[in-house]
This record gives C-alpha cells, sequence and structure tokens, in this order.
C-alpha cells in the first residue's frame, strides 16, 4: 500500500490547527494532526518541504521503519518542530493501518484495558468564589475530575483564567500579549482556593492545579506542601523541567503528586524524572512527542517507575489529536488521566469526530481508523491567522515564564 499524497490542510476555525492527510493508493486515508500553537507555519514548512517529498511511493504500512527514518534519518533529532512533524506522519499511518484491518485503533495496540477515560475539565474564574461556581457546574455535567485556576489579586491577567468560561484560549491574534506575574502574590493566595473547594465539595472530585511553569523548585516545594491538606490529583508543571534534577528538591519536600512534561518532545526530556521516580504523571502527548509510536515508548518507561499517563488535551491540540490520544488511553496500562478542554463547535465541525463525553469519561466509537476526519471544504473557509501564546513579565519589567 503506497503513499501517494501527503496534504497539509492549515486551517483557522476559531484558532490554527494544522493537519495532515496521507493518501494511499488502496483508496485509505490517515489523519494527523501537526498543529503546534504560536508556530504553526514551521511545521506546514518542515512537512511539506523536509518530509512530504521523502514519504510519497513508500509503504504506509511500514511505520516503525517510516518513524526511524525520520527521526534518526534526519540527523538533527528532536525539538518540538521536529517531533510534531513525525507525530503527524506516525498518527496518519497508524489511522490509515487501524482502517486497513478494520478495527479502531486501540484495538492494534493491544485492546481496551478499561471501560471508558477519564477525563479532567479546566475550571476558571476571576475569583475564589467564581472558581468554586465553576467547579460546581463542572460536577453537575458529570466531570469527575476539574482542574482549579483563580484570578490572583492586583494581577490583572493570571494563567488560566478566561473570560469564557468554557473555552478558555490563550493564543491571541496579534503580536503577543504581555501579562504581569508575581509568584509571591499566586503563593500566597492558591491554598485558600484549595481551602474552599475541599470545604464546599468535599473529599471526592479529583481537583488539579496547573502552576504553568512558574515556580523555582523550592517555591513549588512550598506550594505542594501548603496544598497537601487539600489531596490534589496532582500540582501540574510547578517548575520548569530543562533542569530534570530541579524535580528533587520538589520531590524531597512533598507528596502532593506531580506532574509535567506537556511540552515535552522526546523520551529524553522526561528519562531522569521517570527513572528517579521524581514524579507521578508524565503529561507528553500524541501530536507533541512523536505519535503512538513514541509515546508509547515513554508511557512504557513510565510504567517501569510507577509513573501513570496524564496526556495534554488542551484546545490547541486538535479533535484528530483527542481521538488518537483516546485510543492510546483505552490501551495504556499505567493510564492516570486525559485532559479534556471542549472545543467550540466551529472547530467540532470541521473535525467531524466519534467520541462522547458520558459521567466523567470519553468512549470513543467502534469504527476503523482514530475515528476523526477533516472536512476540508469547510477547513478551507478559515484561513490561518497568526497567533501567539502571551509572554510574562515580573513588576520590574524582567521577562519570565508564560
Ligand atoms: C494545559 C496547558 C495549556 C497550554 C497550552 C499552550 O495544561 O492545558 O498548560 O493551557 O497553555 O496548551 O499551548
Ligand atoms: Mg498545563
Amino acid at each position: 500500500m503506497k503513499i501517494i499524497d501527503a496534504k497539509v490542510i492549515v486551517s483557522c476555525p476559531g484558532r490554527n490547527f494544522v493537519t495532515l492527510k496521507l493518501l494511499t493508493d488502496a483508496g485509505l486515508y490517515g489523519i494527523g494532526d501537526a498543529t503546534l500553537n504560536g508556530r504553526e507555519l514551521a511545521v506546514v514548512s518542515y512537512l511539506q518541504d523536509h518530509v512530504a517529498p521523502c514519504l510519497i511511493g513508500r509503504d504506509a504500512q511500514q511505520i516503525e521503519d517510516i518513524w526511524q527514518y525520520l527521526y534518526r534519518g534526519a540527523y538533527w533529532r528532536k525539538g518540538p518542530v521536529t517531533m510534531t512533524a513525525i507525530a503527524a506522519v506516525d498518527t496518519a499511518l497508524w489511522d490509515i493501518k487501524a482502517k486497513a484491518a478494520g478495527m479502531p485503533l486501540y484495538q492494534l495496540l493491544g485492546g481496551k484495558s478499561r471501560r471508558g477515560v477519564m477525563v479532567y475539565g479546566h475550571a476558571n474564574g476571576e475569583d475564589i468564589e467564581q472558581t468554586v461556581e465553576q467547579v460546581g457546574n463542572y460536577i453537575d455535567m458529570g466531570y469527575k475530575a476539574i482542574r482549579a485556576q483563580c484570578g490572583v489579586p492586583d494581577l490583572p491577567s493570571t494563567y488560566g483564567v478566561s473570560k469564557d468560561k468554557m473555552f478558555y484560549e490563550p493564543a491571541a491574534a496579534a503580536l503577543p500579549a504581555e501579562n504581569l506575574w508575581s509568584t509571591e502574590k499566586y503563593l500566597n493566595h492558591i491554598p485558600s482556593l484549595f481551602e474552599k473547594l475541599r470545604q464546599t465539595f468535599g473529599p471526592e472530585p479529583h481537583l488539579l492545579h496547573d502552576a504553568h511553569h512558574r515556580l523555582t523548585p523550592i517555591e513549588a516545594a512550598r506550594l505542594g506542601k501548603a496544598l497537601e491538606p487539600y489531596c490534589l490529583f496532582w500540582l501540574e508543571d510547578a517548575v520548569t523541567a530543562e533542569n530534570q534534577a530541579g524535580f528533587r528538591i520538589v520531590r524531597q519536600h512533598t507528596t502532593t503528586p506531580l506532574a509535567v512534561g506537556e511540552v515535552f518532545s522526546t523520551v529524553w526530556d522526561c528519562k531522569q524524572l521517570l527513572e528517579e521516580q521524581l514524579i507521578d504523571y508524565i503529561r507528553a502527548t500524541v501530536v507533541h512527542a512523536g505519535g503512538i509510536t513514541h509515546l508509547r515508548r515513554i508511557a512504557d518507561l513510565a510504567s517501569l517507575h510507577h509513573v501513570r499517563t496524564g496526556c495534554h488535551g488542551a484546545t490547541d491540540l486538535s479533535p484528530v489529536s483527542m481521538g488518537a490520544a483516546l485510543h492510546f488511553d483505552l490501551w495504556v496500562p499505567n493510564f492516570g488521566i486525559q485532559e479534556y478542554m471542549r472545543h467550540t463547535q466551529m472547530t467540532d465541525e470541521v473535525f467531524p469526530h466519534n467520541y462522547t463525553f458520558k459521567d466523567g469519561y470519553l468512549h470513543v466509537g467502534e469504527e476503523p481508523g482514530h475515528g476523526v476526519d477533516i472536512d476540508e471544504k469547510l477547513a478551507a473557509k478559515y484561513p490561518y491567522q497568526r497567533a501567539y501564546l502571551p509572554v510574562n513579565r515580573l513588576h520590574d519589567g524582567t521577562l519570565y515564564n508564560w
């Protein structure tokens, strides 16, 4: 079964998405997500100019060989642009293989390890009261797990807090917005949010929080300790992880479970974190970590060290990523949780899909493949719009982590 065409489709139904469609001479096609928030066109060029010419004529069934060809064969390894491009090819090839086999993708991976995929939603508010109300809404919708983010007094905008409560979207179609950040104000405020959440909702709902790489290891340790009485499911991205050894300090001080890795692109980004058991959940996902083929290797290493998966699932990952991740989640033995931010109706229409939400779980359909398609005609109606994530500065103007 030969690959005869590789189409890169850019569409902006409210936000930018890059999609790869691989077509074969057997009449089957596969779809992969290639979206890298704020750097979308770099992946488009990587795919169109450098990858597509090498794919034409290759056997679409040789997923592993093609993966190695694109990773080892490129000489320049790793990095988010490369690994997102490889992920798109890999996801499309798994889609084709599953369609050829007449099976939903999870069957090819080894079948279901669970009945459904537990997901967490995003509740956020400008203050504690509003956030508590939003968490309540998610509980009413049936969610078992909710991430809670809250505005910080005296900071005009805070990561994770949006005007539109259901569809949080941090990228904006302009040059990067500049936000103000104060770790001191944040650390003084956040524990009271979780105190209030536990008082209101009791011990049952899983509560999560994302510190979005804003803390140093010792600050993260302080936050983890302060949150211990409220038994979080996880504290996410407390510290940037370029220096993996930095997590040792956090780990030594707190029993709050730690999650990290939405920006990781290979197993090398988390090798030490996993081998030293410095984290509890690995956030790498299909689209940014080299596709199903590589994510499986990360999950296998994680499982040796008691680390479970918690795939990134923000709205800047297209429904194609979500569909593929759900098949992965259904199979992976050391599954933890899946992030699920709902896409807008406009996005859902461009990407028809068969996954459905019920009682806090997502379920995939039984159609062959990963179950997500692209409506190319509709996609063409929404041309690319340059957009960026914000940047952060401290009070004195120093550029900080966003
Ligand atoms: C999350 C993330 C996102 C990211 C976004 C950046 O936990 O969902 O932190 O909100 O900011 O995916 O591209
Ligand atoms: Mg995050």
